[in-house]
């Protein structure tokens, strides 16, 4: 980097030119912005020459940790064979091709249909126009609802914020209509009289109670994350996804996985639909399909719906320009490579019981720690005012907030949900990584009890 590169005000040019997205830009630009220089493994470096241990994986995504040479290979290699070429008119290209069958073989189930975008918001977009598509084709127009939940998050194109149950998108031009939720299973949140078994059943019957209000006729699919990330780390229980998945079978209603998040290795199989034990009808795929080194989505589509969409539909008018965009696509196929060779699920899941072990260890003495849970390397730790009866602190998200800069300081990445630090590290972090975590994740959170201590209970 020129000496000049290095003069240059980076600070003043993000804040005079670069909108953010999710961001309070004024209260951004009254701190610094950090800014990341490089990564290796769990680690980034920032401007400052700090390396942080980046336990969210950058946005859920890094699965395979930073600085994979293999995929950097991958996509220069096909940079110079072909960068781009579409897939629109009766035009493929080798890797779209072969990232498709790939990934029928990988998909449980009947899941054997593959459709390209390139971010998980196109990709929801894309299953809810299909399963939309299907019931038109089907006869059955009047089949347009699509019910999701609370603290839901399906992206940020109108569609999926639509289908997200975050309210503050919706107040902000995202409330469509034909959209409907229903509560979250959030057993520490919303259930905690009852055991989690029990809860899990409640939960899901809040589906049941929908479908009677608005008609199974009006109602064309269910869209749920296996298990919540932006919502919080909501994992549910063991009850609640057969529980969902009968409902929408008895009542013809399609039943969407949105694995962006929980897909390739995450929960500690493959994908979230198997750790839960269901089938859905369609899934949607981005972030660790390419583990973050280039932009990719994809939508599997099962039998029944793709066969009525081949069959009988005749065109879907529906596409972008860099569906199965074939360095995308390259990336992806070294990643899940790497993924299978080093088989990156198993590990998650063996790499979770250990950091579980570890958080439980450092943290259960403190009173501000209500429930630490995670299932493979997914996980949350949610703070209370009061342990005993699971109060939450005032002006939620303050604490969250006062934690994830406690965080920052200890050159931690963990992410704040209202008051529940969720994490996601790269799926190969190491013991002796989890240790550091965990170590860090003490300071935090320990700093951030001794700011708070007057509004605990005692
Ligand atoms: N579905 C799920 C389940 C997601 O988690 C999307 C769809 C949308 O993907 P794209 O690629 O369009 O962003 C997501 C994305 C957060 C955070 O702060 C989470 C996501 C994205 C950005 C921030 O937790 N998840």
């Amino acid at each position: 980097m020129s000496d000049q590169t290095i003069a240059f005000d980076w600070q003043a040019a993000d804040a005079a030119h670069h909108l953010h997205p999710f961001s309070d830009h004024k209260s951004l630009h009254e701190g610094r912005v950090r800014i990341i220089t490089g990564g290796d493994g769990v680690w980034l470096t920032d401007d400052q020459g700090r390396r942080v241990l980046d336990a969210m994986a950058g946005l859920w995504c890094v699965a395979a940790g930073y600085g994979r040479e293999e995929l950097v290979e991958a996509s220069a290699a096909q940079m110079r064979a072909l960068p781009f070429y579409n897939t629109f008119f009766k035009t493929s290209t080798r890797p779209v091709i072969a990232l498709a069958e790939r990934l029928a073989a990988m998909a449980p189930g009947d899941l054997n249909h593959a459709f390209f975008a390139c971010s998980g918001s196109e990709a929801v977009d894309t299953a809810l126009r299909m399963a939309r598509t299907y019931w038109i084709t089907r006869g059955k127009p009047a089949k347009r609802i699509v019910i999701g939940r609370e603290y839901g998050y399906h992206g940020s194109t109108t569609l999926g914020a639509a289908a997200g149950g975050m309210k503050d998108m919706h107040r902000q031009g995202a409330a469509l209509p034909d959209f409907a939720h229903i509560m979250p299973p959030y057993w520490y949140g919303r259930g905690s009289q009852m055991d989690p078994a029990e809860f899990g059943l409640h939960a899901a019957r809040a589906l049941e109670a929908k479908i009677a209000e608005l008609g199974a006729d009006n109602i064309a699919a269910f869209i749920g994350e296996p298990i919540q990330g932006a919502g919080g780390v909501i994992i549910p229980p063991a009850t609640y996804w057969p529980e969902i998945q009968r409902i929408c079978r008895e009542n013809d209603i399609l039943l969407i996985a949105d694995e962006v998040i929980c897909g390739f290795g995450r929960t500690g199989r493959m994908f979230g639909c198997e750790t839960f034990g269901i089938q859905p009808d369609m899934m949607t795929l981005a972030k660790a399909i390419t583990s973050g080194y280039a932009p990719l989505s994809a939508v599997m589509v099962g039998d029944r719906v793709a066969e009525v969409l081949i069959n009988e539909t005749g065109e879907f008018y529906h596409g972008f320009t860099y569906s199965g965009h074939p360095v995308s696509c390259a990336v992806a196929l070294a990643n899940l490579d790497i993924i299978e060779r080093e088989d990156l699920a198993a590990r998650a899941a063996a790499s979770g019981e250990i950091l579980r072990e570890r958080l439980h260890a450092a943290l259960d003495d403190l009173p501000i720690v209500g429930e630490i849970r995670g299932v493979g390397l997914i996980g949350a730790i949610e703070l209370t005012a009061d342990r005993r009866t699971r109060r939450p602190f005032e002006k939620t998200g303050r604490v969250g907030t006062i934690c994830r800069d406690h965080c920052f300081a200890n050159d931690l990445v963990m992410r704040a949900v209202r008051d529940t630090m969720v994490f996601a590290p790269p799926l190969i972090i190491g013991e002796a990584e989890i240790d550091d975590m965990v170590a860090r994740a003490r300071r935090a959170i320990t700093a951030t009890m001794n700011e708070v201590r007057g509004e605990m209970a005692v």
